[in-house]
């Protein structure tokens, strides 16, 4: 019994001093102090040795099962701590090394525009409001007085979806949709993207964004039309910059108007950027025809109203003198990184 014990005593801590992992040491856990391990097989023997010597024998025994304990916390301990540090070594990192570089995005020149124009009207307590890209024809034409037999209607210059569905031509739509809603006062933005069949060159493209402008109250007059593009001129373009008003034609205001600004790069002698002109159009404007109040639902004869539209790469290639409305949609990051 003895010479078992001290053979069990041996070997165990013979392999468990060469155990190489957790698992391996667990196996040799089962295999000496398990339920069925050896230890626990010579405890079960105990029954065959003679009374007189169990006090002995049961002492051994004991000091067996602690000896091995006691290895295996300690062997435990070790190879948790080799494991420790073969993790740390796998995990080292050089703090030396170059960091990756963090790129950067830039707000596209439409973004810094749009965020511009619109800070300027909702400044002056306008709303911002958008509204869907395929239209209805009755919101895209009929409803802004412009007859079946406008050449703005032709196939030419329209993308239609069906015969009375297509893609808008302008943002109008949405203020049509805005007058059908609500009561006067409105003072509103529409900005957005709209669709022309255009040939791509240096100044047009099938898509493009434009931002309308709309205010219908009681006794809102030409004066109140001048005053507020007035203020957005100085506001966009710096507070010297002039603006006039040239008389033109649009079905959906009367009178209408195109506005030109004083150049910013010249100041109004002329140069480059003005043809030598001194002004730069910039958008169409007018009183709100009494007829497109009428059919969005709003008395003409109690409220009037005006309403302009813009183009917004035409303003972004102002700004920032870009010389072809191409650059704004080829994504080259060079380009957008200038702005
Ligand atoms: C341009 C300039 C313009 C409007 C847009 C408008 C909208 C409603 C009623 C009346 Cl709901 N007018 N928008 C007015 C004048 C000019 O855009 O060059 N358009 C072809």
């Amino acid at each position: 019994m003895k010479d078992t014990l001290e053979r069990i005593r041996r070997e165990a801590l013979a392999k468990m001093e060469e155990s190489m992992d957790m698992d391996h040491l667990n196996e040799i856990r089962v295999a000496y102090l398990g339920k069925k391990g050896e230890l626990t097989q010579v405890l079960k023997g105990m029954r065959n040795v003679p009374p007189e010597e169990r006090p002995q024998v049961g002492q051994m025994v004991n000091e067996t099962r602690a000896a091995l304990e006691a290895k295996l916390e300690e062997t435990k301990a070790a190879l948790a701590a080799k494991q420790r540090e073969l993790q740390m070594q796998a995990e080292k990192i050089d703090v030396t090394l170059p960091a990756k570089k963090n790129k950067v995005g830039h707000r596209h020149p439409n973004t810094i525009a749009l965020d511009e124009v619109e800070r300027i009207f909702v400044g002056m307590g306008y709303e911002v409001a958008e509204g869907p890209e395929v239209e209805y024809d009755y919101y895209n034409f009929e409803a802004l007085n412009i007859p079946a037999n406008h050449p703005a209607k032709d196939e030419q210059d329209t993308f239609y979806i069906t015969k009375d569905i297509l893609l808008r031509t302008q943002t109008s739509p949405v203020q049509v949709r805005v007058m059908e809603k609500k009561k006067p006062p409105i003072r509103m933005i529409a900005p957005g993207r709209v669709f022309r069949a255009d040939e791509v060159d240096a100044t047009h493209s099938p898509s493009f964004h434009q931002i309308e402008g709309l205010v219908v109250d009681k006794n809102i007059t030409f004066a109140d039309l001048k005053g507020t593009l007035g203020e957005f001129a100085r506001e966009l373009f710096g507070e010297g910059t002039q603006v006039k008003f040239r008389p033109h034609h649009f079905p959906f205001t009367e009178p209408s108007a195109e506005m030109d600004v004083t150049c910013f790069k010249c100041g109004g002698k002329g140069c480059r950027m003005c043809k030598g002109e001194g002004w730069i159009e910039i958008l169409g404007c007018g009183m709100v025809h009494p007829k497109v109040l009428k059919m969005c639902g709003i008395d003409p004869e109690e409220y009037s109203g005006f309403a302009f539209g813009v183009g917004l790469e035409r303003i972004a290639l102002l700004k920032y003198e870009i010389d072809d409305m191409r650059l704004l949609y080829e994504n080259d990051i060079r380009f957008l990184q200038q702005f």
